[in-house]
């Protein structure tokens, strides 16, 4: 099917006002809310991408630690051709080496680098391409509190659109929409909860992490994550500190302190111009204290699927 049909189909879906002050549809296409840029990614991906069984898919909603997972699991399956003073995520922003699947590979599933086996994406578990499921990838999915995963994406949104002369809507408006879950691969909760089930029927293909437990003990989880992903740490690079090296050069501190994610430019492949360093904000948890009431903590605690 061509991009004209995919732009056909989308205007027939149900609509509604994103979070910005113009130009900003959200589109409900297959139970998730999407701008049509991202949705026609994804129905191109849906058919026409061919994965590998070999790849690894990190799959995340938006601002849950995608930029951090995507820099450690290239760190891991890179180990033995960089180090910490060669890494490419020392001049490069990890979501350039890592392509996106409903960007990068949406057109044309040719351009795949074959040395690397990682491929990210936000799309939930029920509308992942066929193959990915089919040639039981390795899926690994990184979860964050609704509280703060509402505050970093509403930052992120503001952030962004000051460079296009745009405003965000006020954050109590975009709180009530995310609490609809009409938010960019929202409803939030179903995105979770979809990789959480499908994690405990195919506990050897998907990987459930929670950003907070990465936070409080990482080296245990980067260990988790290579023998995971088959790139087990040997007893040796354990010894040598190895773990430790890959979790100190990915972490918040150093990452959002390289030249190329203070000064840097992402890419342009979505539309616009983003700078590398609205991907690194504060890197806490709990930081929604600072922006929500209790009633509206109490209201986002209070939501299920
Ligand atoms: P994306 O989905 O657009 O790629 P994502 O990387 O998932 O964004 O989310 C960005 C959040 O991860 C930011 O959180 P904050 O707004 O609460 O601060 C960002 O600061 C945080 N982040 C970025 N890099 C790291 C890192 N290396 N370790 C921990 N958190 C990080």
């Amino acid at each position: 099917m061509k991009m004209a049909s995919f732009k056909e189909i989308i205007s027939t879906l149900p609509k509604r006002k994103g979070w910005k002050d113009s130009n900003n549809d959200l589109f409900l296409y297959q139970g998730f809310w999407c701008s049509s840029f991202f949705i026609e990614g994804v129905m191109s991906a849906q058919q026409n991408f061919q994965s590998q069984p070999s790849d690894i898919v990190i799959c995340t909603a938006p601002k849950t630690g995608t930029t951090w997972l995507k820099s450690l699991t290239l760190a891991i399956v890179t180990r033995t051709t960089f180090d910490d003073s060669t890494s490419p995520l020392l001049t490069n922003l990890s979501h350039d080496c890592v392509p996106f699947l409903e960007v990068d590979l949406a057109q044309s599933f040719t351009n795949r680098d074959p040395k690397n086996p990682l491929l990210a994406t936000h799309v939930p578990y029920s509308s992942l391409p066929k193959s990915i499921i089919d040639f039981s990838c390795k899926i690994v999915y990184i979860c964050r509190n609704p509280k703060d995963a509402f505050v970093s994406l509403y930052h992120f949104i503001a952030r962004r659109l000051v460079f296009k002369d745009m405003k965000p809507l006020a954050l109590e408006e975009a709180f009530e929409l995310y609490c609809q879950g009409v938010s960019s691969y929202g409803p939030y909760w179903d995105h979770v909860l979809g990789f959480w089930k499908a994690s405990l029927d195919r506990p050897d293909k998907i990987l459930f992490l929670k950003y907070k437990e990465m936070m409080e003990d990482t080296v245990v989880y980067v260990k988790k994550l290579a023998d995971f992903i088959g790139y087990p740490f040997s007893s040796e690079e354990i010894k040598k500190g190895l773990v430790e090296k890959i979790v100190s050069m990915c972490s918040f501190e150093n990452l959002s302190n390289l030249e190329v994610n203070k000064s840097g430019k992402h890419h342009e492949r979505t539309p616009g111009v983003i700078e590398n360093k609205i991907y690194f904000r504060k890197g806490k948890v709990g930081d929604w204290e600072n922006y929500l009431t209790p009633e509206m903590a109490a209201r986002l605690d209070s939501i299920e699927s």
